[in-house]
């Protein structure tokens, strides 16, 4: 196990729901990560822009296999696979891989929501996931960089709302009462660092009025003994080979072969909380 954390940060992920990890991408990696966002034809293809409630959208596209391209090879690596493995107790499989690009001047918001607000309705029984956000940029409050209620991973699953029909919150008033005991932290961060957090996080982003882009890949774990117990998409186990640290720079700029290995999706998965309420 290669597990990058201290102890203290380790300490640290379990009590507060998150942790910041400096630099885990060092420049050269970063790099052929941001490039293999903006060049690839196969995330271009799949761009999807999801409506904020606030007039504005940001750009996403989701994946949900771990392939040979430079960063399939990231989500492969055993740096984040054992991180992943470490926090959440056990071994763990590629769940969905997400980019998400705010750009200067339009990207948009995400209201309080958590992960596992949506991935129980996809099947996962147990909250043992993780997303690894890892900074294409620097994300600073100025240009949309995530918010978390520190902590709020200890208050369970709690009821989302519709807020539009492609994305869901957490009820207002639960959000308005955790926020007078728990405390707001922005998660800034350099290009290279991780943002790794439990998928019960409280978190959110305000749209992108800097002139700064903001770009950001997230690569979520789920444990393998906590595989969907439904099959109503493709995030249900498969294998997840490991490859070494050093594999993405002797990939270099490696993009999808175009055959789809990587399942992109067309649509986000954003359940019907109406019927589930
Ligand atoms: O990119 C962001 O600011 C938020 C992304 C997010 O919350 C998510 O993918 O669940």
């Amino acid at each position: 196990m290669t597990c990058i954390l201290q102890p203290d940060q380790i300490e640290a992920f379990h009590r507060d729901g998150y942790v910041i990890v400096k630099s885990m991408f060092d420049a050269e990696e970063t790099a052929l990560l941001r490039r293999a966002m903006e060049e690839d034809p196969e995330i271009q293809d799949h761009i999807l822009v999801r409506a904020d409630g606030e007039g504005g959208g940001t750009k996403i596209a989701l994946w949900n296999r771990a392939g040979s391209s430079v960063y399939g090879l990231a989500a492969r690596c055993e740096r984040m696979v054992d991180t992943a493995a470490e926090l959440l107790g056990g071994e763990v499989y590629h769940y969905q891989s997400k980019l998400t690009a705010k750009d200067a001047g339009g990207g948009g918001a995400w209201e309080w929501h958590q992960d596992y607000g949506y991935w129980y309705y996809n099947g996962c029984l147990m909250p043992q996931l993780v997303s690894c956000m890892i900074a294409l940029d620097h994300t600073t409050p100025e240009n949309g960089c995530l918010q978390f209620l520190k902590g709020s991973h200890q208050l369970g699953r709690c009821d989302h709302v519709q807020l539009t029909p492609e994305q869901n919150c957490i009820d207002p008033e639960v959000v308005s009462a955790a926020e007078t005991r728990l405390d707001r932290v922005h998660a800034e961060l350099e290009p290279g660092d991780v943002v790794i957090f439990h998928c019960n996080l409280f978190h959110r982003s305000n749209q992108n009025l800097s002139d700064k882009r903001r770009w950001t890949l997230i690569i979520c774990y789920n444990r393998v003994d906590n595989d969907t117990y439904k099959r109503i998409d493709d995030r249900y186990f498969v294998p997840l080979e490991k490859v070494d640290d050093g594999a993405i720079k002797r990939a270099g700029l490696k993009l999808a072969d175009g055959q789809n290995g990587e399942h992109f999706t067309s649509k986000p998965y954003v359940p019907d909380v109406r019927e589930a309420g």
